[in-house]
């Protein structure tokens, strides 16, 4: 059995702590902190976990084998690193970090370990319509990929929200999605300013970026995070030969008073719930079977990270801003099968 214990626990911790606790095999949840120390009481109390006043004594506890970062951005580098110092596995909900700088200090840190502790939560690596998107690709049948066309949506944003998060919180989901499709890295960025919508207030929301691939593959991707309808994430590869999107998620299709609808998600855990539950399964499953991590790792953190800066720089500039990566450590250099 893996303990784990997790650091965070609001929205996204919960609903880890609720996948690991009531649905998964193999794991158990033995600790919780938060600086909300309400919501750690509450929340442990709920699961029987021992509750801490700080993520670095969560870390410390014996009774923990692994642990789970889901605290705000801002605070995963310390908790990594910490994890990392005492040579326990820790699965980081993304962003990595939040500064490319950030994120490479851990690399450095893993690295001088010498062995894969880190995975970071990129959960559409592990969704069913993204792995058989991947799987058609794959085959070859539509030729070489030329273009990708991607949607993000998302019916609102918390008030704290900025428009560089767009790209650092929301969008950052496509670029580890895009360079783990094509198996290549993007190149440059650019991002386009549309007409802003009234329903994000002073936001400027909906952006289009465009990222370019190492193999001249473009792709394209709309944020829109007030749209209000519900959660919509689309994905569309043009080949050669023809082209495979994302499909309908809708298990039922209602057509009534002369309309045909299908239900749109409210949000991203209804959206990627059996993403999540696959993507900790098989990180439990890892761990329990050798303690090393095959799913996203620090390198695919950073390197999401570098592209998110790139598009900050070209959202603040209007220009086109080229990705410039750091030398890959050997580390790395294992293909992750998901
Ligand atoms: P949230 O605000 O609901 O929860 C964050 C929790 O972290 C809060 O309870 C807060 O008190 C706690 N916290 C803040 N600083 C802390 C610290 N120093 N130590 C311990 N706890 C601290 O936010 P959320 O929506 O659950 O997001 C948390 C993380 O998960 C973010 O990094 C976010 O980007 C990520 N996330 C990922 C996905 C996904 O699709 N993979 C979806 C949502 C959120
Ligand atoms: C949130 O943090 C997520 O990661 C969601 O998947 C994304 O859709 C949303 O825009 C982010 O704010």
């Amino acid at each position: 059995m893996l303990r784990v214990g997790v650091i965070g626990t609001g929205m996204i911790g919960q609903d880890h702590i609720r996948r690991m606790t009531s649905v998964l095999a193999g794991v158990t949840v033995t600790a919780v902190a938060d600086v909300n120390v309400d919501t750690a009481a509450a929340v442990g109390s709920s699961v029987g976990a021992r509750v801490h006043e700080s993520g670095e004594s969560l870390i410390l506890d014996p009774s923990v084998d692994a642990v789970v970062v889901c605290s705000w951005g801002p605070t995963h580098e310390q908790y990594v690193l910490a994890s990392i110092a005492a040579g326990k596995p820790v699965f980081c909900e993304k962003p990595l970090a939040t500064t490319a700088e950030a994120c490479l200090r851990i690399v450095e840190a893993e690295t001088a370990h010498g062995r894969r502790l880190v995975q970071v939560g990129y959960m559409r690596r592990y969704d069913t319509s993204y792995r058989a998107l991947k799987a058609v690709l794959d085959t070859g049948q539509l030729g070489a990929p030329l273009m990708m066309h991607c949607a993000h949506r998302n019916p609102s944003v918390p008030g704290f929200y900025e428009k560089e998060m767009a790209i650092t919180d929301t969008a950052v989901h496509e670029i580890d999605m895009v360079r783990w499709m094509f198996g290549e890295e993007i190149t440059a960025v650019r991002v386009l300013t549309p007409r802003r919508s009234g329903n994000g207030g002073d936001l400027q929301d909906p952006l289009l970026l465009l990222f370019e691939m190492a193999d001249g593959v473009l792709v394209d991707v709309e944020t829109s995070v007030n749209i209000r309808y519900g959660y919509d994430i689309r994905g569309e590869i043009v080949g050669e030969n023809g082209t495979a999107a994302l499909g309908s998620l809708s298990p039922v299709r209602v057509r009534l008073g002369g309309q045909a609808a299908d239900p749109v998600p409210v949000d991203w855990r209804e959206r990627f719930l059996g993403a999540y539950d696959v993507e900790f399964q098989e990180w439990i499953d890892a761990l329990r079977l050798d303690g090393r991590p095959v799913g996203p790792s620090a390198w695919d953190g950073y390197a999401a990270a570098v592209v998110s800066d790139a598009g900050v720089a070209a959202l603040r500039t209007g220009e086109r801003v080229e990705v410039a990566l750091a030398e890959k450590p050997k580390l790395y250099d294992v293909e992750v099968p998901a």
